[in-house]
């Protein structure tokens, strides 16, 4: 079985504003502080650059308090980059900000025109790319999604993200080529019949969000029971704080695009 869902030689991250203060958020916990997910920041940026990777670091965009969470601009795959449509319509004009980074790493970069997608609904697997409709993510948007990303030879399935969660990939995390971390809720569907899964232990379901890269799972830091669960699973797990990033619901997906680019 191959490994190109999860190994990568490039990942995009982009600075936090100091607009991030005005960040989006379901529930309001508290104000994000800049300095403390500065910090964060940095200490995933360096975890990504510890497995090898190439990280390209974009400056902030002071215009886009949510500009931080740069995986909802695009779904980076080998054959080529699909520049997304955010539902948010304070975050759309972020996707046209990656657009050109994108084509100085990609011979292919397509966009979808119709309907919304935010990158933060797709979870692309060795055999599938899994879209979960969402407030952000509607039919339109998966329809075009599918079309674009045809010619390169994959399938889209489309799946339902559970209701008051934001994203589909906020409960749920790619760990290798078949087996996914999910909270109960979102396994409970059937949407990972036929892959292993590992379940959040119970009340870490806000930790459901990791990011598999290269030979290293980053996890946020704060939910012991699940560690010590990939960890027995034999996952070489880093823990990064992720406290400001939470407040804007925000996880350790959101944080980077990942890819290899063939070219
Ligand atoms: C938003 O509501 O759009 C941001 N505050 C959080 C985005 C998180 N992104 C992600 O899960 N991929």
């Amino acid at each position: 079985m191959s490994d190109r869902s999860f190994r990568f030689t490039h990942a995009i991250t982009r600075a936090p504003a100091p607009s991030i203060v005005d960040g989006l958020r379901a529930v309001d916990t508290g104000t994000p502080d800049l300095a403390v997910m500065q910090a964060h920041h940095a200490d995933y940026i360096a975890t990504l650059r510890e497995t090898g990777a190439t990280v390209v670091e974009l400056p902030a965009l002071p215009a886009y308090p949510d500009s931080v969470f740069v995986e909802d601009t695009a779904l980076c795959l080998p054959e080529g980059a699909v520049v997304m449509r955010p539902g948010a319509p304070s975050r759309l004009g972020e996707a046209a900000e990656m657009a050109p980074t994108l084509r100085a790493l990609y011979g292919e970069v397509v966009a979808i025109e119709s309907g919304h997608v935010e990158g933060g609904d797709i979870l692309t697997t060795e055999r599938e790319i899994l879209v979960g409709r969402s407030a952000r993510t509607d039919a339109d948007g998966v329809a075009e999604l599918a079309r674009l990303t045809a010619r390169w030879g994959y399938a889209v399935r489309e799946v339902e993200t559970p209701p008051g969660v934001l994203h589909f990939k906020t409960d749920c995390s790619l760990l290798d080529a078949e087996t996914i971390l999910t909270t109960e809720r979102l396994a409970a569907s059937g949407c990972f019949d036929g892959y292993k899964v590992i379940h959040t232990a119970e009340g870490e379901e806000a930790c459901a969000n990791t990011i598999r890269f290269n030979d290293l799972v980053l996890m946020p830091a704060g939910f012991p029971k699940t560690a010590e669960r990939l960890a027995a699973a034999g996952y070489d797990i880093r823990q990064i704080g992720n406290s400001e990033c939470a407040k804007l619901d925000g996880g350790m997906s959101c944080l980077s695009l990942r890819f290899t680019p063939r070219g």
